[in-house]
């Protein structure tokens, strides 16, 4: 990356931190929440952020067991629907290495009735000032970006579906040279996450009939991309003062 970029997004990231924790200005945190917004300030700039806020509630980040069907809030159950892959692993690194912490690894190969559902055993209340966020990142490299539909489900069974990419589609792996030059190695990837945060305004069409303080279910829908390989993690709830 060219040395100026480089300057420049370090004063947009840095600044845009100091801005949100000693000045309280909430609004910079979209900066961390919403990848592309960077795009529009540095065009040449391309962007994947992981972020949490301290304010995040987790409901599900896979380091409580090796069970699948459980996630951090007890009572808590995951299901999956015709999955050919899903397990739990540490990601990998572009080394031999792993990462020290376990992730939802999941994979599709068709458009078929492909889910992952997280249901709660208390009802959930995604309310105004609230935000559904989670990690995602590619666990092969792709050259495709990625979309899959997220789908919040009431207590009375009525049901709102948004797709990731009306925010923006998982883009295609970065791919990078491990060893500099003269060094014949080929270029390679390794998995980094991208935060998603989905306001609950954005999953309501008009008149939609799901009552946001009573959710008892989140799944996630492979239905956009015929094929994916994924790591899925840090499933929360956010309080945010921004919107
Ligand atoms: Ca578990």
């Amino acid at each position: 990356m060219d040395e100026k970029i480089q300057q420049r997004a370090a004063q947009m990231y840095i600044g845009g931190f100091i801005e949100a924790v000693l000045f309280d200005r909430r609004e910079f945190e979209e900066l961390f929440l919403h990848g592309q917004l960077g795009n529009q300030w540095i065009r040449e700039l391309s962007v994947l952020v992981q972020y949490r806020s301290a304010e995040t509630e987790i409901l599900a980040d896979f380091s409580e067991d090796m069970n699948l069907h459980t996630a951090a809030k007890e009572g808590s159950v995951i299901s999956a629907s015709q999955l050919p892959l899903w397990k739990e692993e540490a990601p990998h690194l572009g080394s031999k290495d792993s990462r020290d912490t376990v992730s939802a690894r999941i994979g599709w190969n068709s458009l078929k009735q492909h889910a992952w559902t997280l249901e709660f055993p208390e009802k959930l209340n995604l309310s105004a000032e609230k935000l559904l966020v989670f990690d995602i990142a590619h666990a092969a490299e792709s050259a495709e970006p990625l979309d899959l539909t997220v789908e919040i489900t009431d207590a009375a069974g009525s049901s709102a579906a948004l797709p990731i990419g009306a925010v923006r589609k998982l883009p295609p792996s970065f791919t990078y040279r491990m060893y500099k030059p003269p060094l014949q190695v080929s270029f390679t990837s390794e998995p980094v996450f991208s935060t998603y945060g989905l306001l609950p305004a954005d999953f309501l069409p008009d008149n939609s009939p799901v009552s946001l303080e009573e959710l008892v279910k989140i799944s996630f829908n492979f239905d956009r991309t015929p094929k994916g390989d994924i790591y899925l993690d840090n499933i929360g709830i956010q309080n945010t003062r921004i919107y």
